[in-house]
């Protein structure tokens, strides 16, 4: 039996920090390498999950939506999302490269909205038990920077402005202090300072995934990701 599974790899980090161009770019540095990657996001990656998607991204509801339901509709994306697409192409062997994953749960919904990180934490091992990246790459920039990259793409576009785009200063402040404290307490997420010429983004995204391509498949994947010494940002 091949029980060799595919690398999950994903992507993470506030608005407009280049997390859909740099993944495009490691797909093709991975087809480069004989690697065939399957690029997916989230919330979203399957008919249903891009429903939730919707519900979730879309400005003007009518009526506020709750934390709890914003927190389950996630899940409940994600869900869809790792039984339809992620586990079968990470058992096919094919590497994942997914636009965020429960990591911008615990830092939106988690220390942006300050829903709980245990119920947070209960809901990830109901969806996606033992399951976690190999490696994740953090996009960093100051939360200004990434803004203004998105509001001139929505401009060049013509893009609808989303829900979370409309939150404040706070808001934004707070997730980004919860990617960097995530990033402190787990070995597999990798800051990359976002804020740089892409080029020199992309050249220290190589650095991180290189070591990875000598064994190009792992069948450690379903194990828990190791733990760091837990400090503070
Ligand atoms: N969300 C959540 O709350 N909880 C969850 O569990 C999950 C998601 C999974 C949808 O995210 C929203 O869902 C998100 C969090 C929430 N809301 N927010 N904010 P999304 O991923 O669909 O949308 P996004 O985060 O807003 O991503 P984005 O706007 O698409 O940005 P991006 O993909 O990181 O950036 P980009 O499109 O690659 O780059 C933006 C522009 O900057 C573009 O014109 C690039 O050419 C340019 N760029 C990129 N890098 C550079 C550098 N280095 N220099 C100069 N210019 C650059």
């Amino acid at each position: 039996m091949n029980t060799q599974i595919g690398r999950f790899i994903t992507f993470e980090g506030g608005e407009g920090v280049g997390k859909s161009t740099n993944i495009q770019f490691v797909a093709q540095w991975l087809a480069q390498q004989g690697i065939s990657a399957l690029v997916t996001r989230e919330p979203g990656g399957t008919p249903i999950a891009e429903r939730i998607r919707n519900d979730l991204l879309k400005a003007h509801h009518s009526e506020k939506m709750a934390d709890l339901t914003e927190l389950l509709l996630m899940f409940a994306a994600r869900a869809q999302h790792l039984k339809a697409v992620i586990i079968p192409a990470l058992a096919s062997g094919q590497w994942v490269l997914c636009d965020r994953f429960t990591d911008s749960t615990i830092a939106y919904q988690g220390y942006g909205r300050g829903v709980s990180l245990d119920q947070i934490d209960q809901l990830r091992q109901l969806v996606q038990g033992d399951l976690n990246p190999d490696c994740t790459l953090l996009l960093d920039a100051p939360f200004k920077m990434g803004m203004s990259r998105a509001a001139q793409r929505a401009s060049d576009l013509g893009e609808e402005v989303d829900r979370f785009e409309t939150e404040d200063d706070g808001f934004f402040n707070l997730v980004r202090q919860g990617f960097l404290t995530l990033a402190k307490a787990e070995s597999r997420i990798h800051i990359i300072d976002a804020s740089q010429h892409l080029s020199a983004v992309q050249g220290d995204i190589i650095s991180v995934l290189t070591p990875m391509l000598g064994n190009g498949v792992s069948t450690k994947h379903f194990a828990s990701s190791t733990t760091k010494q837990d400090d503070d940002v």
